[in-house]
């Protein structure tokens, strides 16, 4: 089938694609968070130098998930896929709460960029089963969420490990980009 009658049947179903990029400082958890959403299950990973991308079927969406490393030295070429995505998924430890001032801090620098303008955010305040971990209200406070204007954005709290809260976040996302957002 060519490219426009498969997308004119694809819209018939409801099956959309989206784009997204999970960013968050390293050992936040995104490519345990990536494998989990696409395998249903935890793998061993070592930090990410470029990225893993994998496509996730939820909801009639069809997700290209980018997962890319966050050390520090890598940070600046996030910005090398940030044209046409939907939607950022923004991970953080919550149980990291040294590190949480630079979360915000990348946070709020990505969501100045102007190829990033039309995409939604969604926030996984992941590692809840760690002691000492923030909840939902406590890192929406650290990372100052509630400065974000002209963007549809949410948090949930989750576990990568015991498999908590991602498909709730992935609920939230697919409502929000059918409803026309991203
Ligand atoms: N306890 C706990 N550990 C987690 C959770 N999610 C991830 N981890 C662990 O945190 C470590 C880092 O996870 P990664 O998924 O590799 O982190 P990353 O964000 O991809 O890191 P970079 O690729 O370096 O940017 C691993 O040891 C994971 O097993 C979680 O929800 N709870
Ligand atoms: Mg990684």
């Amino acid at each position: 089938m060519g490219i426009l009658f498969t997308r004119m049947f694809s819209s018939l179903f409801g099956n959309k694609e989206a784009r997204i990029l999970v960013l968050g400082l390293d050992n936040a958890g995104k490519t345990t968070i990536l494998y989990r959403l696409q395998m249903g299950e935890v793998v061993s990973t070592i930090p990410t130098i470029g990225f893993n991308v994998e496509t996730v079927q939820y909801n009639n969406i069809k997700f290209q998930v980018w997962d890319l490393g966050g050390q520090t030295s890598i940070r600046p070429y996030w910005r090398c896929y940030f044209p046409n995505t939907q939607a950022i998924i923004y991970v953080v430890d919550s149980s990291d709460t040294d590190r949480l001032v630079v979360a915000r801090e990348e946070f709020h620098a990505i969501l100045e960029e102007e190829e990033l303008r039309g995409a939604v955010a969604l926030v996984f305040a992941n590692k809840q089963d760690l002691p000492g971990a923030l909840d939902d209200a406590a890192v929406t406070e650290a990372l100052e969420l509630h400065k974000i204007k002209n963007r549809q954005w949410a948090i949930f709290k989750a576990s990568a490990i015991k498999g908590e809260g991602l498909f709730e976040g992935l609920d939230w996302l697919s409502n929000t980009l059918k409803s026309g957002g991203g």
